[in-house]
């Protein structure tokens, strides 16, 4: 049999639901290149370390000559986004909801290229995200699909919701016909983005995107960014989940990355009680591991502090009082356009936490606090990580007080003002009035 023909079937077998072949001979430099320049891989410093490697599969490995793409489809069985209307809970991207895809695409990578190694006796190499190497032009080259203006492999048949992987091999193989765009005049991935992080069509400016800022990056997030990112904690779906693309697509049957219930719509209130072991048992084997607990506490108090905006009206005056903060930008876009005939956020659920041990008087409690509610739950559960280790927790947790009860914020603001030394910190409480 046709070594190509036996390859696609060995690798349905194993899963994935793509597998197309180009050459090794690409070079995307010029693209690369442009995008480092603009800066727009932000703190991922990686990204431009290996530049040279990255432009080409033949400069990280001269010997390749072929380059086989594979696509794992992780398509969700839900709406990915409607959790975006529920502020109490976390909104996990569905490539997060259940074990890490290196791990698993990775075993299933090795697996192929073992078979294809034995048949034909050629070197074989795998590649998974972790290394240098531009997998969606190298997928679009093979036709697998073409990169969409929101930057992401759509494939016609499977839409956006693919997992890409590579063999890079020695092997001479027949290459398949490149996809071309098909994106025509839409624009809705562009325009659903909450943090407008695209500088033009294709390009996507890493320093406003949410899956950046919630998983890669390491300090605070920037303050104005922080109200456009809603209940966002893990990743973001939102240019991923409007494509009309997606309408062929079908769930993923991929065991391993069905969504575990338990990232579905977690509570806030529960992911701010995480300490560390707590975190490690939680998310041992997911891809949330990945930006450790600190950095996972930061985005769910940002959360917090935007459910706030949310909160009936009462919680609303009182956050938009806090200089620097309050509102939501004009350019927030807590739902995506598809959704937005529904977007009445539902009434939050009284769920009847009372703050414990800290009565406050009249005249500095939140509305919302006062009521109880999910506004008293969350301050209770942020206020703990004034006081944490952390200082990028510690000032997370001061801006989402000063959101959910800018009042006792303020009260508390120069006593904690007098004991603590870390700047990032000070500044975040100098911000609350
Ligand atoms: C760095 C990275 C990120 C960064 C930067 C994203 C980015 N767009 O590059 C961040 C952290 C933001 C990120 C986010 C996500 N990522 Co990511 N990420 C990567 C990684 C490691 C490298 C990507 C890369 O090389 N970027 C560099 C730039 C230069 O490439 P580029 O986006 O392709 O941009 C160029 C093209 O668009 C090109 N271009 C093409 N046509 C045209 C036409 C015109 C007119 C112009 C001007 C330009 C142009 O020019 C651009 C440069 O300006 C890859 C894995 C890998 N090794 O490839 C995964 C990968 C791209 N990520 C993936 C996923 C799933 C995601 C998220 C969906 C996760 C989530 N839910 O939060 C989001 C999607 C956000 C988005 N809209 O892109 C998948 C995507 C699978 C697919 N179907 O394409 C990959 C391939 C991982 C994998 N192995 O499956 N990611
Ligand atoms: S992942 Fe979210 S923030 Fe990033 S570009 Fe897409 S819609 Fe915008
Ligand atoms: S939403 Fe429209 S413009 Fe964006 S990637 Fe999909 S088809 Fe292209």
């Amino acid at each position: 049999m046709d070594v190509k023909l036996w390859l696609t079937r060995e690798a349905y077998a194993l899963g994935f639901a793509a597998c197309r072949v180009t050459a090794a001979a690409q070079s995307y430099e010029k693209p690369l290149e442009s995008w480092l320049s603009a800066h727009h891989h932000a703190g991922m410093d990686w990204m431009a370390e290996h530049k040279d490697r990255r432009a080409s599969p033949l400069a990280l490995w001269p010997e390749a000559r072929s380059v086989i793409m594979l696509g794992m489809n992780y398509g969700p069985e839900t709406d990915p986004l409607a959790t975006l209307g529920q502020p109490e809970v976390g909104t996990v991207s569905v490539y997060a909801r259940n074990r890490d895809y290196h791990d698993l695409i990775k075993g299933r990578l090795k697996q192929l290229a073992g078979k294809l190694a034995a048949r034909t006796g050629a070197d074989v190499k795998v590649f998974v995200d972790t290394a240098p190497l531009m997998e969606k032009p190298l997928a679009q080259a093979a036709g697998v699909g073409w990169q969409g203006k929101h930057s992401v492999l759509i494939s016609r048949e499977l839409g956006n919701w693919l997992f890409l992987g590579a063999i890079l091999t020695t092997l001479e193989l027949p290459p398949d016909a490149p996809e071309t765009d098909h994106c025509g005049s839409c624009r809705r991935c562009l325009d659903a983005c909450p943090t407008d992080a695209f500088p033009a069509p294709f390009v996507l400016d890493s320093r406003r995107c949410i899956s950046y800022l919630t998983i890669e990056h390491k300090g605070p997030i920037d303050r104005a960014l922080r109200p456009l990112m809603g209940n966002r904690i893990y990743g973001c779906d939102d240019c991923l989940a409007v494509c009309p693309w997606n309408k062929f697509a079908e769930a993923g049957r991929e065991a391993k990355l069905q969504a575990r219930d338990d990232l579905n719509a977690p509570p806030l209130v529960e992911l701010l009680a995480l300490d560390e072991a707590a975190f490690r048992a939680r998310f041992a084997g997911s891809p949330i591991k990945r930006t450790g607990r600190d950095r996972f506490i930061r985005n769910v108090l940002i959360a917090a502090g935007n459910a706030s905006s949310s909160l009936p009206l009462a919680g609303r005056v009182a956050s938009a009082s806090e200089p620097g903060g309050g509102q939501a930008s004009p350019r927030s876009k807590q739902t995506p356009p598809s959704l937005r005939g529904s977007a009445a956020l539902p009434s939050p659920p009284r769920i009847g936490f009372t703050l414990s041990g800290q009565p406050m008087s009249a005249n500095r409690v939140n509305p919302t606090c006062e009521r109880g509610g999910m506004g008293g739950a969350l301050l209770a559960a942020a206020l703990p990580h004034l006081d944490d280790p952390d200082p990028v927790v510690r000032g997370a947790a001061v801006w989402a007080i000063g959101r959910l009860d800018p009042a006792r914020a303020s009260a508390m603001k120069q006593a904690r003002l007098a004991t603590e030394a870390d700047p990032g910190v000070r500044a975040e409480w100098e911000a609350i009035a």
